[in-house]
């Protein structure tokens, strides 16, 4: 053990977990350089990890073939009674599923090392901050929580000998012989895994799979799902959301958070580049918000990560040129494409693909064959610190005061480019129904209308009709002071199927309407679904958009909103009691507005 550690609760746990996972060594992490280019050279010379020729200290990793995503069906929120986990989460009984993981950890560790990694989710000594431990048997994710997190010896002395910690435990689950030879990317079969969390005593384990929010238990499990629910207990907040600031020309800045589903492009926002004159877009985060009512009474919030794990397929210089220019050097990726001069490359990088290339499962690869050469869920592992357009305030401890809430998700109809909600509950209205139709990279049938309240379905540690009221309780604190919420859609289609709004940096116009609204400076129409600009109020200088375009991208068709109220009842009825009145009422309001 560390002689250096004199936590006493922190050196039980770890001599527990060592007991039952029986690894040959143990080792606890300092978060150096040192340490990070040591895994490194590790892992190149046991063949999991490949030096990039054309990026200095980039790294390129190949995942199993099995063990490519997260695994929502086999992730689960336990805790005492189901309805607590509530109707959108995996549920079983923590003793259950406790004793069904010991017997999986036990001796899962041998032939191995394990490391133990203090990491702060949210810059060191911020009072929103919180302290993690992960214990691991992989070297990768070691590396990978370097990048994500604040890994090291300075989270050791903020722990002191009796700090708070979250106690996160992960293995691979492939416990090696003596003498037999290791794979490049261990895991262990579907089956096996769980990533389970039990948000009454702020516990993850997590078992069988190496990759993302899988097993950088910092990200989704601690960070969502485990801050959710101490959120809730505490009386603050912890949303998949990005936080970005827009300053105007005359230098005033708003800050925005904004909850999109998985594809839709949350990243792409989060570092978005203005195409109207004056306005300047910095980034604080690209997926994850805390978020704490400071003295002035304001919401203000922190990037809990230190780095982005973003989705490569589709970064080009036209869609996210930031992102592409924060990947040159000290990256991670995660099962792209490899070029034969030594660089990475994926589907929608622009440009000519290469005439040939090795895809993610190693296998050679040229452009006139049918597969993809990147995983449509592969990654790179960056440092929030080398995006160009990171904001100057990221890592400020009181974090920065919000001002604008956006929801949305991709819906090729019905839903209008942007509406503003007539006030808190009918926000919250708003998070607690989004819905998007779901694309090749997520989960479902392509097409299918999924509902993924505050883009948290996948992440909400405790009962979602508890989430529902826990919002409306924030805003009644908050009360004059809380952000102005507003609903997007960037993806509305036309009839031939083209997408209607530009997107992307032209995105800006939308989010300057918003700045202007709080400002009083632009007005807006009454529609039964919420207040939309009128077209004179949306800055379109520059923008060439035909006139029948706009009309349909602001049109509020009663018709297909009258449709939508089925599928809005059943979304709601699943809450049972724990559904807050409020949102019932919401629904019968719109429904009243839909008949006039
Ligand atoms: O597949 C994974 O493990 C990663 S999922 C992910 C990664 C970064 C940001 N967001 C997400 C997500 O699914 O929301
Ligand atoms: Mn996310």
């Amino acid at each position: 053990m560390n002689r250096d550690v004199k936590h006493e609760k922190l050196l039980q746990w770890v001599q527990e977990v060592a007991d039952m996972c029986r690894p040959d060594s143990v080792s606890w992490c300092d978060g150096s350089r040192e340490e990070y280019n040591r895994l490194m050279t590790l892992a190149v010379n046991s063949g999991s990890a490949i030096p990039l020729k054309k990026r200095p200290n980039c790294f390129l990793f190949r995942s199993d073939p099995s063990d490519v995503a997260r695994v929502e069906d086999r992730t689960y929120i336990s805790t005492r009674d189901r309805i607590d986990a509530g109707p959108t989460n995996n549920w079983v009984n923590p003793d259950e599923l406790k004793a069904t993981m010991r017997v999986l950890y036990q001796g899962c560790m041998k032939g191995r090392t394990m490391y133990v990694i203090p990491f702060s989710m949210g810059p060191i000594g911020s009072p929103i901050s919180k302290v993690g431990i992960e214990i691991t048997d992989s070297p990768y994710v070691v590396c990978n929580m370097h990048t994500m997190t604040r890994v090291g010896t300075k989270v050791m002395e903020v722990l002191g000998e009796d700090g708070e910690f979250i106690p996160c435990l992960h293995s691979v689950g492939a416990p090696l012989e003596p003498g037999q030879k290791d794979v490049s990317w261990p895991c262990a079969p579907m089956e096996k895994k769980y990533i389970s969390h039990f948000p009454e005593e702020n516990l993850i384990w997590s078992f069988g799979s190496g990759y993302g929010g899988n097993a950088l238990l910092g990200k989704k499990c601690l960070a969502l799902r485990i801050a959710s629910a101490m959120a809730r207990r505490e009386g603050w907040m912890a949303e998949h959301m990005l936080i970005l600031r827009l300053t105007s020309p005359g230098g005033k800045q708003y800050h925005i958070c904004a909850a999109f589903p998985s594809a839709c492009g949350k990243t792409n926002l989060a570092m978005l580049q203005t195409t109207i004159e004056g306005w300047k877009c910095e980034t604080v985060g690209d997926d994850i918000a805390w978020m704490k009512i400071g003295p002035d009474g304001r919401l203000y919030a922190i990037n809990p990560e230190a780095g982005f794990f973003g989705v490569a397929p589709g970064t080009s210089y036209d869609s996210n040129p930031m992102a592409m220019d924060t990947l040159h050097e000290n990256v991670i990726f995660t099962n792209c494409a490899l070029t034969d001069d030594g660089d990475v490359w994926w589907e929608g990088m622009g440009g000519e693909p290469p005439a040939h290339a090795v895809d993610w499962k190693g296998r050679d690869w040229t452009p006139s064959g049918k597969e993809v050469a990147a995983h449509a869920n592969s990654r790179f592992t960056a440092p929030a610190s080398q995006c160009p357009c990171i904001c100057s305030d990221w890592e400020k401890p009181e974090g920065v005061p919000i001002d604008i809430f956006i929801f949305g998700g991709r819906r090729a109809g019905v839903v209008p480019l942007v509406s503003e909600a007539f006030g808190w509950d009918h926000g919250v209205y708003l998070g607690a129904t989004a819905s998007s139709e779901t694309t090749a990279a997520n989960i479902g049938d392509i097409g299918a209308l999924r509902r993924d309240p505050f883009a948290m379905k996948p992440f909400c540690g405790y009962n979602m009709g508890d989430y529902f009221q826990h919002w409306l309780e924030m805003g009644d604190k908050l009360g004059n002071k809380a952000p102005r919420i507003f609903y997007v859609n960037w993806f509305r289609k036309s009839p031939e199927g083209k997408f209607l709004w530009p997107g992307f940096g032209d995105n800006s116009r939308v989010l300057k309407w918003m700045c202007e609204r709080i400002e009083g400076k632009v007005s807006a129409r009454q529609t039964p679904i919420g207040l939309l600009p009128n077209e004179s109020d949306l800055d379109l200088k520059g923008l060439r958009i035909p006139q029948e375009n706009l009309e349909e991208l602001l049109k509020v068709d009663i018709d297909a909103w009258r449709a939508e109220i089925p599928n809005l009842e059943a979304h709601f009825a699943q809450f049972g009691d724990r559904l807050p009145q409020r949102m019932k009422k919401q629904l019968d309001e719109l429904k009243e507005r839909l008949k006039k």
